[in-house]
């Protein structure tokens, strides 16, 4: 199976979170094929002033099920330290399942395609670096979509060193 994740942090040193997120995933049977640069992106629908997130898209494939990728992205989330004191509260990392290819889920804990997925620019913006060509779940190409966004969330963009 193939996708796409969006990660996000906003805590503590933000890219060492992405970098050690993306370290945990590939040693669990995760292959990580394309990745983004970093989006500092201004918090989004958050309760109270939050500092600024690093974001990033990744394509991935996996021999793992849909639900025990989701069980994974959380696993990796508690061994970095993440707390949920209530929604949308600053965490040092965040991974999100986007888009898996020809799969689409449905069940209480999980939704793919994401419902939000179309109108964040803190997801988008990464996602279209990866992805340009891809159809959205409205039906719409995503540089389309991506263009209707406010584009003055993302703050500024630049390539991590994964080595
Ligand atoms: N994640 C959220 C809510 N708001 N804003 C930005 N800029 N980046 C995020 O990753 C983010 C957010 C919920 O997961
Ligand atoms: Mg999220
Ligand atoms: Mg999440």
């Amino acid at each position: 199976m193939r996708g796409y994740l969006s990660l996000g942090s906003n805590l503590g040193d933000r890219s060492a979170y992405l970098l050690r997120a993306l370290d945990a995933l590939t040693a669990c049977g995760v292959r990580i094929i394309h990745m983004s640069g970093v989006y500092e992106t201004r918090p989004f629908e958050v309760p109270h002033d939050q500092r600024n997130y690093y974001n990033m898209a990744v394509f991935i494939e996996t021999d793992l099920s849909p639900h025990d990728l989701l069980r994974l992205c959380n696993t990796v989330e508690d061994d970095l330290g993440r707390e949920r004191p209530y929604v949308n509260s600053p965490r040092s990392i965040d991974i999100d399942i986007l888009l898996l290819e020809g799969i689409t889920v449905s069940t209480d804990d999980l939704k793919v395609p994401h419902p939000q997925l179309e109108k964040r620019a803190f997801v988008l913006f990464p996602l279209a670096e990866i992805a340009p060509d891809i159809v959205l779940p409205s039906g719409r190409p995503i540089l389309k979509v991506k263009k209707a966004l406010r584009d003055d969330e993302v703050v500024k963009t630049w390539i991590l060193n994964h080595g």
